[in-house]
């Protein structure tokens, strides 16, 4: 039986080294969970980096590190410092991320940089056509490792795979300013199938085929000389039933169950009876939008002094990067902005900006999707924004308002939201106004529009629907050999 082998930077799973002896806990994050239909047990396999060092790997623990790992369906790739430093914090974060968000300024083009991410994608390459089986099917994910497809094609041109993409791809304008465009894009021309969240990145991807390569591309087909590349689109989705089953146990929660964080919440809302919280979470990243959305609240304060003492601003920003130096100072401008207005507006009873930098537990994330009136998420660019669909997924009584940017592609799928452009101050202050006057009949009806849609495609129906388009891809080539 042919079995799936996923590979990404981080495997789904955290190592530990605890008083000699090895803890591995599983991830929650996004693609973790996405994963969770594709990754069951004995049927797949998951490759990846460990998040240890090979300097932090102690050779007494070395076997049972595989052990541990491989209880839960994984493998690991080894780097080292040097390693993690060219791949992940230099060519990754410091080149591809902030250019395929159209940040071009940030973007380093340094050649030591690059040569070092070739090689860590060669071994990853390298571990995938050692452990993969002829008919296994490989899904490779993300910025990471855009030119793994073409090195494992070199080793086993049989094998199927597919890649899928979770940030933005550029417009062929941005793209073409990198020296290794090519490269680039013959390592992801290794699949059978490349998978963008929306159809604009799959336009922007297809440009770049034609005017750099010169390919023929018909459709969403690229035709190499023996191989098709088919290329579409997957919106991804979130576990909606998870999200939503945590809010309605949420409600239910009897008092010794609340969270010291939840009664803060309620112990406010209860002695300002019309007070509105406004929730922004991210990862503390410059594509977020983070300092500029602080900036428009006090805009809007300022335009709408009566929200004074009324609403608040609870802003959760998970620590991210925090060696690539645009992170370190995005940290300090944030820290600025919300000293400096909450010490220019806060009274004695009132606070603007509540901040957290901080990862939250689960349950807490559920305390503030579930008290927060209006999530107001206004990335810069983003590929999707997951955190926009899970807070309506957890508003099991289908009130608030999501304020969302027209350049997260999750707005693509969430028109019922207030759309706004992120760079308009005087769109954002009307649409805040607009969602505090809001009546809760068209939250009711917006909300259900988009919660039917997020139940539909939920994360598993993402994964099954990219895993079947590989599957077909690949039975369609076979008839082509065989004609
Ligand atoms: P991210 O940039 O990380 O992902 P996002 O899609 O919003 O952004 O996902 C963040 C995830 O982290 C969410 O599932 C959220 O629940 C979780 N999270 C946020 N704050 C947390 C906290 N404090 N504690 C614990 N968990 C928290 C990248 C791309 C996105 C794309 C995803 C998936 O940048 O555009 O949507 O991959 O493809």
């Amino acid at each position: 039986m042919s079995k799936t082998i996923i590979i990404s930077n981080r495997l789904p799973v955290q190592l530990q080294i605890k008083e000699g002896s090895i803890e591995a806990t599983p991830s929650v994050g996004g693609l973790a969970t996405g994963m969770k239909s594709v990754h069951s047990d004995g049927e797949s396999l998951w490759i990846g980096w460990s998040g240890l060092t090979l300097e932090e790997i102690p050779d007494s623990l070395d076997a049972d590190i595989d052990q541990a790992l491989a209880r839960h369906g994984c493998s690991r790739v080894d780097l080292s410092k040097n390693e993690v430093d060219g791949f992940y914090y230099g060519f990754s974060n410091r080149t591809i991320w902030p250019l395929f968000h159209y940040f071009m300024e940030y973007s380093e083009f340094e050649l030591s940089n690059w040569t070092v991410y070739e090689a860590v994608n060669r071994k990853f390459a390298d571990a995938i056509a050692a452990a993969a089986a002829d008919d296994d099917v490989i899904w490779v994910h993300d910025y990471q490792l855009m030119l793994v497809p073409q090195m494992v094609r070199e080793q086993r041109p049989g094998l199927s795979i597919g890649f899928f993409l979770h940030i933005p791809f550029p417009s062929y304008e941005i793209f073409r300013t990198m020296p290794w465009r090519r490269e680039v894009l013959r390592g992801l021309l290794g699949s059978d199938l490349i998978g963008f969240h929306t159809y604009d990145y799959e336009r922007h991807f297809l440009s770049s085929v034609r005017r750099l390569l010169g390919l023929e591309v018909s459709f969403n087909e690229i035709h190499l000389e023996d191989r098709v590349v088919k290329v579409d689109s997957f919106p991804m989705g979130i576990d909606y039933k998870k999200f939503n089953e945590a809010a309605a146990r949420h409600r239910d929660m009897k008092p010794g169950e609340i969270s010291d964080l939840q009664n803060r919440l309620d112990t406010h809302k209860a002695s300002t009876p019309d007070a509105k919280f406004f929730l922004s979470i991210d990862r503390l990243d410059y594509t977020k939008g983070i300092a500029r959305r602080i900036k428009a609240f006090e805009y809007f304060l300022e335009k709408y002094p009566e929200y004074k003492e009324k609403v608040r601003l609870i802003i959760l920003a998970v620590p991210s990067r925090s060696k690539v130096p645009q992170y370190q100072r995005l940290k300090r401008e944030i820290d600025e902005l919300v000293g400096r207005i909450n010490g220019e507006l806060s009274t004695v009873s009132w606070t603007p900006i509540w901040y957290f930098y901080r990862s939250l537990p689960f349950d807490n994330l559920i305390d503030l999707y579930t008290s927060c009136d209006i999530a107001w998420l206004t990335p810069i660019r983003d590929g999707m924004n997951l955190v926009a669909k899970e807070y309506i997924a957890t508003r099991t009584d289908q009130t608030g308002v999501l304020i969302l940017s027209e350049m997260a592609g999750s707005a693509n799928e969430m028109n019922e939201a207030l759309l706004i452009n992120p760079n308009n101050f005087e769109q954002i202050a009307e649409s805040l106004h607009q969602a505090l006057n809001m009546p809760e009949e068209e939250q009711k009806r917006r909300n259900a529009a988009m919660q039917k849609r997020l139940e539909r495609y939920n994360v598993e129906k993402w994964a099954n629907d990219f895993m079947n388009s590989l599957l077909t891809q690949r039975q369609q080539d076979y008839s082509m050999v065989a004609r």
